[in-house]
């Protein structure tokens, strides 16, 4: 049986019975069958809205508006997976039923292809307590590089305990690509990449992308030299201490190394210097401040603040006996899966 004579049955099912695996905010249980833009509007929104809301600017003491790009200041840059592999063979297969659905592909971007006018992929994954508790109960499955002159569409299926089907689906037209995100509860969900009925020679040799997963990642920029220089002098302010450097800022507001909608989970500035002795030395980060000689986050909370933004940085002393501090600063991050940051999953 093709795949779109099951999804018809499905949809029938969905209107017969009630289910609700899917917890939308629609009560309308026939309107939930297959109908997943007020899911993927719901997230996309909760996520544009918690990146917009908690800006850096609530946290800076001493923001300018003046910008500068010191990104070529970097002297170790995340190197980022770019290119898939087009034409290899598909090495899932055989999984053209829920029977043999391809399993162990969770949490990872996968190349495979519909390579004949019977091929329909079918991926299995068991979601668990802690995926969920990872990732606010959202899971989502991409399907993007879909080949020209294509048009796959991409469903996710629970079988429940008595025997019904529950599903989802995005039927984008062309070779648009596909994006379902959905709350769930623990359990076995299926996705399956189908080529849309009615399209002339609906297949390709040519790799598509697929992540099946949750919906949130995260991420680390490692230590990042930022190029700045504080050079203290030689200085005791005694108790008229302490003194307040200038600020040096970097620019990551456009940084194409972190993942658009980042929020900072840890932020971390180094004591990196030439060794000089010093006394009540403070490291701060946009107005965040921490004693020198810790290397512990900075206080702040996390998943709050947008990681693409404007960094100023600046130190306070009370003795410097000729101390140079040349911090390194390294952001770890929390990030949305999005088409638009699936390349960052590439290579793991
Ligand atoms: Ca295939
Ligand atoms: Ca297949
Ligand atoms: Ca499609």
């Amino acid at each position: 049986m093709k795949f779109h004579k099951i999804i018809s049955l499905v949809a029938a099912m969905q209107l017969l019975f009630s289910s609700n695996v899917f917890a939308a905010e629609n009560n309308d249980k026939s309107d939930l069958a297959f109908k997943n833009d007020s899911l993927k509007t719901t997230i996309e929104d909760n996520i544009k809205k918690q990146v917009d809301v908690l800006n850096m600017d609530d946290f800076s003491t001493n923001v300018q508006s003046k910008l500068k790009d010191k990104l070529n200041k970097f002297s170790n840059l995340k190197t980022l997976a770019s290119a898939t592999d087009p034409y290899t063979p598909d090495k899932y297969e055989p999984n053209n039923n829920s029977g043999v659905a391809t399993s162990g592909i969770k949490n990872q971007v996968i190349q495979a292809n519909l390579n004949s006018a019977t091929d329909e992929d079918w991926y299995k994954i068991d979601i668990t307590q802690s995926d969920l508790d990872a990732n606010g109960g959202v899971a989502a499955a991409l399907l993007t590089n879909i080949p020209n002159n294509c048009d796959y569409d991409l469903y996710i299926l629970q079988i429940l305990p008595n025997g019904q089907i529950a599903g989802l689906q995005s039927v984008q037209t062309g070779n648009a690509p596909e994006a379902i995100y959905f709350n769930c509860k623990p359990g076995t969900y299926y996705a399956v990449v189908d080529a849309k009925t009615g399209v002339e020679n609906n297949f390709s040799q040519q790799n598509y992308s697929f992540y099946f997963g949750g919906a949130y990642k995260s991420g680390t920029t490692g230590y990042m030299n930022l190029g700045m220089k504080f050079n203290f002098g030689n200085k005791n302010y005694g108790s008229n201490g302490p003194w307040l450097s200038p600020y040096q800022e970097i620019d990551l507001s456009n940084a194409s190394f972190i993942p658009n909608q980042a929020l900072i989970s840890k932020l971390y500035i180094s004591d990196d210097s030439n060794g000089a002795y010093w006394i009540g030395f403070y490291k701060l980060v946009n107005g965040i401040e921490q004693m020198g000689g810790f290397q512990s986050p900075l206080p702040l909370p996390a998943n709050q603040y947008a990681a693409k933004e404007l960094y100023q940085v600046q130190g306070k002393i009370t003795r410097s006996d000729g101390f140079i501090w040349q911090p390194q600063m390294k952001i770890d991050y929390l990030y949305p899966v999005t088409l638009d940051n699936l390349h960052f999953l590439l290579g793991q």
